[in-house]
């Protein structure tokens, strides 16, 4: 940099150049090398969902068992703490904010939603809660907005996931599953007369219901509205366990992720301007094959997933979203996802498209050789405020995957480069020179 003064104009332009085409070629490029890992939260107990409302905020994690910690400036604290049922896949399994939560004049300021397991009679329960500070919920806000029974003796098979389309603040969207079992031995899920194996929408900002315990409106543009015999809640169905999923933020297409039995694990796409009703198959199908044991051929109406592995990649897909970070290269764009058996995570194009796995991208050895270490037991994914991508592992850890450094250190050299040069051009009588 010393020689900067004195060098010819040419030379200059020529760095500029130079400079500029550096800065280019480590925005675009999608290099896997230019990823790092780092742990945000630890010590956690089997963590299984993460959200952060508001940018630069704290990041809250919900625990199976019931408790949602915030984390803030490296600290760890009990934001809500909730009695539920425990055991097998049961617990506290989802968590929402509501899109209105900064905003004091929306119903939704301060509100967040939790899905859970009842502690008695182990309903599906979702609830909302208000907080009365960033680190702090108030219990006496709670107000029950569905429940829905589960078959007794299934511990299995419980979703839980919910969560906002962008850009609409009214509906939320539950993912239910088939009740559990195998094999969904009383057919719920291609039942539409229950609310099992299932993915909801209801509006939360009104309410249908005379009973204080149900605080909800069926929206009237749900799909099977006024059919007999049909739960109006019901906006997709045929859905055998989809524990997480994910909302495109810029899109407002919807990812679902539905765990598969014994042979396939599956990706479902639910475009954002589509009015619902799809059948995703369960039982019928197990990915793209017909269930062993209890399934047939694809049936008219049935809507084969978007991508579909088997059990030589893993045996429990961990749904993730569609990654929009400008400085996460490589992952920007692209629909993420994990295997909870193999630890593998992959992305591929997010345009809804099938697409096989032999065209995915791997980033299972990039993620594990970073500062974090390598990742297992990951159980879900999430997206902060300002794009931030979290993994969660059921183990007690929730990692950020953040641009490697090295990337950002020659990135901010590269950006002081091109800045001392554009000041000297525009600078002529500290450059000595005098202008042509
Ligand atoms: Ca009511
Ligand atoms: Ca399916």
């Amino acid at each position: 940099m010393a020689d900067l003064p004195t060098t010819p104009r040419r030379h200059q332009a020529a760095a500029l150049a130079a400079a500029t085409a550096v800065i280019a070629a480590l925005a675009a490029s999608p290099s896997a090398a230019q990823l790092q890992t780092r742990v945000v939260a630890s010590g956690l107990s089997a963590p299984v969902a993460v959200a952060q409302p508001l940018p630069g905020g704290a990041l809250y994690v919900a625990e199976l068992g019931g408790t949602i910690r915030a984390v803030a400036q490296g600290s760890t604290s009990t934001f809500l703490s909730i009695p539920v049922t425990t055991g097998g896949e049961q617990g506290l399994l989802g968590l929402a904010f509501d899109p209105g939560y900064a905003d004091p004049s929306s119903p939704g300021y301060r509100r967040f939603f939790v899905n859970y397991i009842d502690p008695v009679n182990r309903d599906t329960v979702v609830a909302s809660y208000r907080a009365s500070s960033d680190l702090t919920a108030d219990p006496s806000s709670r107000v029950e907005v569905i429940r829905f029974d589960q078959p007794n003796g299934r511990g299995n098979h419980k979703a839980g996931w919910i969560g906002f389309k962008p850009g609409d603040p009214h509906h939320l969207y539950i993912a239910s599953g088939d009740g559990g079992s195998a094999n969904d031995p009383d057919n719920f899920a291609q039942n539409r007369g229950v609310l099992l194996g299932k993915m909801l929408r209801i509006d939360i900002n009104r309410d249908d219901f005379a009973d204080p315990a149900v605080n909800y409106a069926i929206p009237a543009d749900n799909p099977f509205v006024g059919e007999a015999g049909v739960r109006g809640e019901i906006f997709a169905y045929g859905l055998r366990n989809p524990f997480r999923n994910g909302f495109d933020s810029a899109t407002g297409n919807l990812w679902i992720a539905d765990v598969g039995q014994s042979s396939r694990e599956e990706v479902n796409f639910l475009a954002a301007a589509s009015p619902g009703g799809q059948n995703f198959g369960w039982r019928v199908r197990e990915g793209d094959i017909a269930t062993p044991g209890v399934g047939g051929a694809l049936q008219p109406g049935m809507v084969d997933p978007v991508l579909v592995y088997n059990r030589s990649f893993g045996f429990s897909i961990t749904g993730g979203h569609v990654v929009h970070s400008a400085r996460l290269p490589g992952l920007d764009g692209q629909y993420l996802f994990a295997d909870y058996g193999s630890g593998r995570v992959w992305s591929r194009v997010a345009d809804g498209s099938f697409q096989s796995m032999s065209s995915v991208t791997e980033w299972t050895s990039v993620l594990n050789a970073g500062g974090a270490g390598a990742l297992g037991g990951i159980v879900g994914f999430g997206e902060g405020a300002a794009g931030e991508l979290y993994i969660v592992e059921i183990g007690g850890r929730v990692v950020q995957v953040v641009p490697e450094p090295a990337s950002v250190a020659m990135m901010l050299a590269g950006a002081g480069l091109l800045l001392a040069l554009r000041r000297r051009q525009a600078s002529p009588s500290r450059a000595g020179s005098p202008r042509p």
